[in-house]
């Protein structure tokens, strides 16, 4: 396969002023007939018209009112090139697509008999031959045409201007979009749908048109992503003052998408899972993921559609960004500090349980790629999460108003434009008179960087010097780094757990959290008039991307837990000293020692769980141990099945100490009445069933039936779930006790929820994430009429799950997950490239596994790798991961 690289970028040939589309609808052959004006851009080195095209018919081909003849172009099976084009150029183009054949969910496809586009990255090039690359942006006139019984909705981009009956049982509309775009934002949807709307005044007083469509029956689900819409609108008008420019804003769900959204301009396109709500079939979870994801697709109206990227390497540009605005939208929406701050660790668990791996591995990268295969493989939490941590270091080094100086300079240079990261990095430095150049290697350097910390205190000085050293270690073709500009805010603390006002050697200003702008290999920094020794809170609010190492007591975390003023780094604290006791314990497994845990750990969780002046939502935070992936990650070699006997000891023995206080949060936390989504209940529930899943460790009748009543009683999915989650997860789960009424509430589960899809991707992955999962059992579940590895959803809720999520059952000793795991990347990869790569990638860190494990998955590895008909998707990421 080609690799593509950022250096060789050169600028389009040809630049498209105008795009007009005709589509005749119909499922075995939609016929596509395409106008596009063009003009010669002289500062080009490429001297072709060069137009992209994959797996369409060509039926006709016409330049400048001509039709053009065999020798004047060649067509392979990617493109199609003009040589000798004249400057000025009108072509028309008429394709033909199988779209009930395109299994790919990338162009044009049929889900549920309803049409589908989804054209970011590539996928336009498989409706039309175009320049399909994101610097080309034009204007997009379309004409939908289709049968009105089977497709009585036709919607496109931007706003309706004409709609009718053609007579014969078909009828048609006209979209026009207002705004010039790159085709990757383009999109139709055709067929039987029906929506919740809205009028909705702008701060301007403008009204505007605000549509959720979905299928018939789902009428009931769709007020939260309405309310969600109407916050991001008002929202990035108070936050950016960034007013939505189209008269009509159309989201619409389908169940039959790669991923969880795409932001077409003025037709959102969601997958169900980020629409679809209401307290009987979505959590808590699904509300809040509804919220951000809503937000985010609304926010790249500005951060991606009006300013976009000049290639795909920039894609972090619009994702790093947009990811940024929706956390902060979040964060915001919950109106208190202690709220954002629990999104904010939220935020970083998520970046830790799967960025710093992929920086750990095979796949890592920089925030801004310099090569890749397939761009579809680069939609990752590298680009996205790490992304948004960059842009979140230019909030913390130039605070809440230069930034927003920033964001005010990038739209006023690059609206209309495709640009660059470097564009965005001197828009904030200029708007802030600052020099953001060393800036730049967060976009250019891949891997975690680490800073080692050391602090020392002089008595007799009253001084207080912490020196910061940082490395980054050597990734694939990085073998050197330099150092990264990193902010680094710091706060001391005394022995009354009060924060010390902090003064820098030399500096007049005082404060008591200090952002410490790290730029060397290592740095010392003299704080002065401290009183008596103190305990250092570094990184508050993770103001880094990074992985900080002190030497800490154990005492010394213990009083952060308790008196942290940074709630980022009180929670911290609290993982740290479990982390310390999950990794002794792994150890002790190993070499079957005894297993025991200390009172100072036992009683630090406890004080957190008992103390009423902190929310509900930290507590749970708090209480919750590393993942077994996290665990993992911290290992020279990992031992999943150790790594899960060490947690589970953890949680049995925590929930025998704590049960009178675990029990008390129980009936604390309780949230009867109707059910409400907002942050406060929400976190109450999560308290709860927290308390619940770890009360059923206890094993005993009286705590199994608190979880079986729960479960019954529940009026909402958040306590079903979380109640039937606890009687299948719990360690006794393992042992026959229970098992019969464990088989009856899955059976009954099912029953309750047999038409709602997303649900019973739910049943899946409860099954698929049990410890008493095995592959003989997920490949049962997989010949259930249920399951269907065409829905990416339903894929990802059995075997991703199990794959990803249940390590310690993934990596039976035999090796028969990693057969599984094999035999349905091959699947995949037939039906959906995209979605068989993402199942690659769990494979990512196999040479972290003891040599046995090692042996079994490159096996597996060079099997998938040697299939024939590999896609280019999954061949990139086995190829690098046995590089
Ligand atoms: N642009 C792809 C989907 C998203 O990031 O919103
Ligand atoms: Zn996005």
């Amino acid at each position: 396969p080609v690799t593509i690289y950022r250096k060789d970028y050169i600028a389009p040939g040809f630049w498209v002023d105008t795009v007009e589309m005709g589509f005749d609808l119909h499922p075995q052959r939609t016929h596509v007939a395409t106008r596009i004006t063009m003009r010669r851009n002289h500062d080009s080195a490429e001297k072709d018209l060069v137009l992209f095209g994959e797996y369409i018919k060509l039926l006709q081909l016409r330049m400048n009112g001509m039709n053009l003849k065999k020798s004047a172009y060649t067509v392979t099976k990617e493109r199609l090139v003009i040589s000798n084009a004249p400057d000025q150029v009108t072509l028309e183009i008429e394709t033909a697509i199988a779209a009930d054949k395109n299994t790919t969910m990338s162009g044009l496809y049929v889900s549920n008999g309803n049409f589908f586009t989804q054209c970011e990255a590539e996928g336009f090039r498989k409706i039309t031959y175009f320049p399909d690359r994101p610097d080309v942006m034009a204007s997009y006139t379309v004409m939908l045409r289709g049968d009105k019984k089977l497709y009585p909705v036709l919607l496109s981009n931007g706003n309706l201007i004409e709609q009718g009956d053609l007579g014969d049982g078909r009828h048609y509309a006209k979209w026009e979009d207002p705004f010039k775009k790159p085709s990757y934002l383009f999109a139709l949807v055709a067929g039987k749908l029906v929506c919740q709307e809205e009028k909705y005044k702008l701060k301007s007083g403008r009204k505007v048109l605000l549509q959720v469509w979905v299928e018939e029956g789902n009428l009931d689900k769709t007020q939260h992503a309405m309310d969600s819409l109407k916050n991001s609108i008002r929202w990035d008008e108070d936050r950016f003052g960034l007013e939505l420019d189209l008269d009509r804003f159309m989201i619409v769900a389908t169940s039959d998408f790669n991923m969880g959204a795409m932001e077409n301009k003025g037709l959102n396109i969601f997958n169900t899972k980020y629409v679809l709500a209401n307290s009987r079939v979505a959590t808590d979870t699904d509300y809040a993921g509804i919220e951000s994801v809503v937000g985010h697709e609304y926010f790249h109206n500005w951060t991606g559609n009006r300013v976009t990227c000049r290639d795909w390497f920039q894609l972090s540009l619009k994702e790093g960004l947009t990811v940024f605005r929706d956390q902060e939208f979040s964060g915001d929406l919950v109106g208190n500090e202690t709220g954002r701050a629990v999104k904010r660790i939220e935020d970083v668990r998520v970046l830790r349980q799967l960025q710093f791996p992929e920086d750990a591995g095979p796949m890592a990268h920089p925030v801004r790629p310099d090569s890749f295969v397939e761009i579809n493989n680069f939609y990752t939490v590298t680009v996205y999460e790490k992304g948004s941590e960059v842009v979140r270091m230019y909030y913390t080094l130039l605070g809440h108003d230069g930034f927003r100086k920033g964001m005010d300079l990038y739209f006023e240079r690059h609206d209309g434009q495709a640009v660059t990261c470097d564009d965005f990095r001197a828009a904030m430095a200029d708007a802030n008179g600052r020099d953001l150049k060393q800036f730049e290697r967060w976009y250019s350097q891949a891997g975690t960087p680490r800073i080692k910390a050391d602090a020392s205190y002089d008595a007799n000085a009253k001084t207080y010097t912490l020196t910061l050293s940082q490395s980054c270690p050597k990734t694939a073709g990085q073998a050197k780094k330099l150092p990264f500009h990193i902010p680094v805010a710091v706060g001391l603390i005394d022995a009354n757990g009060q924060d010390i006002a902090l003064q820098l050697q030399g500096e007049s200003t005082i404060s008591t959290t200090k952002v410490l702008e790290l730029k060397e290999a290592s740095q010392s920094l003299v704080f002065t008039n401290v009183a008596n020794e103190v305990t250092p809170s570094i990184l508050r609010n993770f103001s880094a991307p990074v992985i900080l190492e002190f030497d800490y007591s154990d005492e010394q975390l213990a009083h952060l837990l308790a008196h942290d003023s940074d709630p980022f780094c009180r929670w911290e604290a609290g993982q740290r000293l479990a982390m310390r006791r999950l990794l002794k314990l792994v150890t002790a497994v190993q070499q079957a020692e005894a297993l025991s845990l200390d009172d100072l750990f036992i009683n630090a969780l406890r004080k957190t769980l008992n103390d009423q002046d902190l929310d509900p939502a930290f507590r749970e935070l708090v209480l919750t141990l590393p993942s077994e992936v996290m665990i993992a990650e911290e290992m020279a070699t990992a031992d999943p099945h150790s790594i899960h006997i060490a947690r589970q000891f953890v949680r049995s023995t925590l929930a025998q100490h704590l049960k009178a206080d675990l029990l008390q949060a129980y009936q604390d936390n309780l949230t009867p009445g109707k059910y409400n989504p907002d942050a406060k209940s929400a976190g109450k529930r999560a308290l709860k069933n927290c308390a619940l899943a770890y009360l059923v460790e206890w094993q005993d009748a009286a705590t199994y039936d608190l979880a079986h009543t729960q479960y019954q009683e529940a009026e909402n999915m958040t306590d079903r779930i979380a109640a039937l989650s606890a009687m299948l997860h719990c360690s006794s789960a393992l042992d026959k006790a229970h098992s019969k009424t464990r088989k009856q509430v899955l059976a009954h589960f099912y029953q309750e929820f047999d038409s709602e899809a997303l649900v019973i991707d739910k049943w899946f992955t409860l099954q698929a994430t049990a410890p008493t999962a095995d592959v003989e059992q997920v490949r049962s579940l997989m010949q259930l009429k249920a399951f269907s590895m065409n829905n990416p959803n339903r894929a990802r809720s059995l075997i991703f799950a199990f794959c990803n999520a249940n390590p310690a059952r993934f990596h039976a000793a035999d090796g028969s997950g990693y057969a599984l795991w094999a035999d349905c990347v091959i699947a995949l990869n037939k039906l959906n490239p995209q979605v068989a790569a993402r199942l690659s990638r769990s494979m990512d860190r196999w040479t972290k596994y003891p040599k046995a494990n090692q042996a079994l998955m490159k096996a597996a590895l060079q099997k998938v790798a040697a299939t024939k008909n590999l896609s280019k998707d999954v061949l990139e990421v086995v190829t690098k991961a046995l590089a």
